[in-house]
């Protein structure tokens, strides 16, 4: 079923990846083993991409396509019933970066987890950011980036919320080309793969039991 999935979303069936979508859901499979199967069958056709096999309306259909699923994934997202919120996390995709679908499902996630969370959008500048983290006192800034170009400003970003004093807001980075190396170049304090990363990282920070 899973590479039923993966084909449906890589031959742009919409219909048939919602359909595979909801046959797992109540054949209780988790919704992170389906978000696996997607990121799998998004690796396919960014590659397609990038080897000039596929061009801009491929992404923006299977963007279409993942969207959907995540909807549909969205309300079986299961926290560990954390009633009171354990912090203030400001999220957003960085400056000159529009993806918005693995920020939107990390922030379900944190928020399923007992974090409130402030969506900035997509594009979002590093003041933006610094006015967001006064403004909402948050303790975690959450930075998403897929392009290359996307490390740039997150590194001014992490500058400019240390710059305005903000020594003690913990800043969280992810996205596809994200990794150790990217994290320590920019100066975040982590760095995660996933929204469960996301999730073990926040809690950390808070003191609270991962
Ligand atoms: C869908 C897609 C699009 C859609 C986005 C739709 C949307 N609403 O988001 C659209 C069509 C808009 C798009 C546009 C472009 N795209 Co695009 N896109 C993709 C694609 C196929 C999938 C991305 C995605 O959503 N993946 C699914 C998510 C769920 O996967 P995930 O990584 O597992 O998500 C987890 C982690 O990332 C992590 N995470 C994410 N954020 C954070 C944050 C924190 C704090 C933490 C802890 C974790 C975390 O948690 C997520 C959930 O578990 C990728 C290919 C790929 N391999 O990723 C290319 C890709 C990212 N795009 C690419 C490019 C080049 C572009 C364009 C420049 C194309 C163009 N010529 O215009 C534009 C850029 C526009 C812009 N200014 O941003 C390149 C980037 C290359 C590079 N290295 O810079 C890629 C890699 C394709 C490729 N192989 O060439 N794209």
């Amino acid at each position: 079923m899973s590479k039923e999935l993966i084909d449906a979303i890589t031959n742009f069936d919409k219909d048939g990846a919602l359909a595979i979508t909801n046959q797992l859901l109540s054949g209780d499979v988790k919704p992170e083993e389906i978000l696996d199967h997607s990121r799998t069958a998004m690796q396919i056709i960014g590659d397609k991409f990038e080897i000039g096999e596929y061009f801009l309306p491929e992404l923006i259909i299977s963007g279409d396509i993942l969207s959907n699923i995540t909807d549909q994934l969205k309300p079986f997202l299961q926290g560990d019933g954390t009633k009171e919120k354990l912090g203030k996390v400001v999220f957003g995709t960085v400056a000159g970066d529009i993806h918005d679908i693995a920020k939107d499902i990390v922030i379900s996630m944190l928020d399923v987890n007992g974090f409130e969370v402030i969506d900035l959008g997509v594009d979002v500048s590093a003041q933006r950011f610094v006015e967001a983290v006064q403004e909402h006192q948050a303790e975690i800034v959450g930075l998403s980036g897929f392009l290359t170009l996307a490390i740039e400003p997150m590194r001014d970003t992490v500058a400019a919320i240390k710059g305005a004093g903000l020594t003690n807001v913990k800043v969280m980075i992810g996205g596809g080309p994200i990794n150790e190396l990217v994290c320590e170049d920019t100066g975040a304090d982590a760095w995660g793969a996933n929204a469960m990363d996301a999730v073990a990282i926040a809690k950390g920070w808070v003191g609270a039991t991962a």
